[in-house]
């Protein structure tokens, strides 16, 4: 095993086999601008610590695996430039070689399964981008779903995406895609789709069983928890649809590709929405963490 370095908080929780709840790092490094980037960790991880969990932020330090930054840790990552995007195909080469990363959902959950961490809070997922017949623009996360036995928390796959392909890619894989509390599958800003949900569960204890039981049956990967942004923080999809539409097209245009993509239409659907998407990404990320505080604690018990 590689070295792992632990915050002191995290230590202690597993220790004392308390329930933790990992969080990821690249929504801090290009998912926001700073300083909101760094205020919403903050935030996120107070939640986490409110109700009931402890938060356990993972990066990648001068080729360390962090589970858990301290305060100062996580204001320095929030701020530093040139911070790379780590997925499955790179996280080992940052840690060979010594550099600082971020980490994706993919790359977290490799991390938080390294270190025994059941239940992982985020934004929303990479998925299968539009167009991606051409590009084969595919995000790791779904795979990673497919392998890693975490139970991920969020309020569904990006709007930007292909929500219909991304689901159908999940199915194919044989990811569990679970929408908490309603029928239909949240979409990101929006709390609803027009895309039923293939599994509903309505409490964090049936969320927690679902995955043991996929453990105990010898299976490997982990499930998608979809939990629709609180109704006041949404921003309806017919009125952001014609801005998503603009920054794909400004992307296309630029030529931005590979792991450029996501970050490039979060930061344009910031400007053009004047902020106000940046509003709702914060207010869904903390109600990600709420719940999967919930999933941690029902896991432990
Ligand atoms: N959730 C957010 N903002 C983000 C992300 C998630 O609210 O920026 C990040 C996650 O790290 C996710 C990544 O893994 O976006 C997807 O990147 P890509 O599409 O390149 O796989
Ligand atoms: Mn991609």
């Amino acid at each position: 095993m590689i070295p792992i370095h632990y915050s002191a908080e995290v230590a202690k929780a597993r220790a004392t086999n308390a329930p933790i709840v990992a969080l990821e790092s690249t929504i801090i490094t290009h998912g926001m601008p700073f300083p909101q980037n760094v205020e919403t960790a903050r935030l996120v991880e107070a939640d986490v610590r409110a109700a009931g969990a402890v938060p356990a932020t993972i990066a990648v330090l001068g080729g360390v695996l962090h589970v858990g930054l301290e305060a100062d840790e996580l204001d320095r990552l929030g701020q530093a430039q040139n911070v790379a995007k780590l997925s499955r195909a790179d996280m080992a080469a940052c840690i060979a070689t010594g550099g600082t990363g971020a980490t994706t959902v993919a790359a977290t959950m490799i991390a938080a399964h390294l270190a025994g961490i059941h239940v992982f809070a985020t934004g929303g997922i990479g998925g299968v981008h539009r167009g991606a017949e051409s590009s084969f623009d595919i995000s790791a996360d779904l795979q990673e779903l497919a392998q890693t036995p975490v139970t991920v928390v969020a309020a569904g796959a990006k709007a930007i995406l292909d929500l219909p392909k991304t689901f159908e890619v999940l199915e194919t894989l044989g990811v569990p895609v679970i929408a908490y509390g309603q029928d239909m599958l949240p979409a990101f800003w929006s709390a609803t789709s027009d895309i039923a949900a293939p599994l509903r569960m309505d409490t964090a204890a049936e969320i927690a069983r679902a995955q043991q039981t996929r453990t105990a049956m010898g299976l490997q990967g982990g499930q998608l928890v979809t939990n629709p942004i609180p109704q006041d923080a949404q921003i309806a999809a017919e009125e952001l649809q014609p801005i998503i539409e603009q920054a794909l097209q400004e992307a296309e245009c630029q030529g931005i590709s590979a792991k450029a993509v996501t970050p490039f239409l979060l930061g344009r659907i910031f400007e053009l929405t004047e902020g106000r998407s940046l509003t709702a990404n914060i207010a869904l990320v903390r109600n990600n963490a709420r719940l999967a505080a919930q999933i941690a604690i029902a896991m432990v018990k």
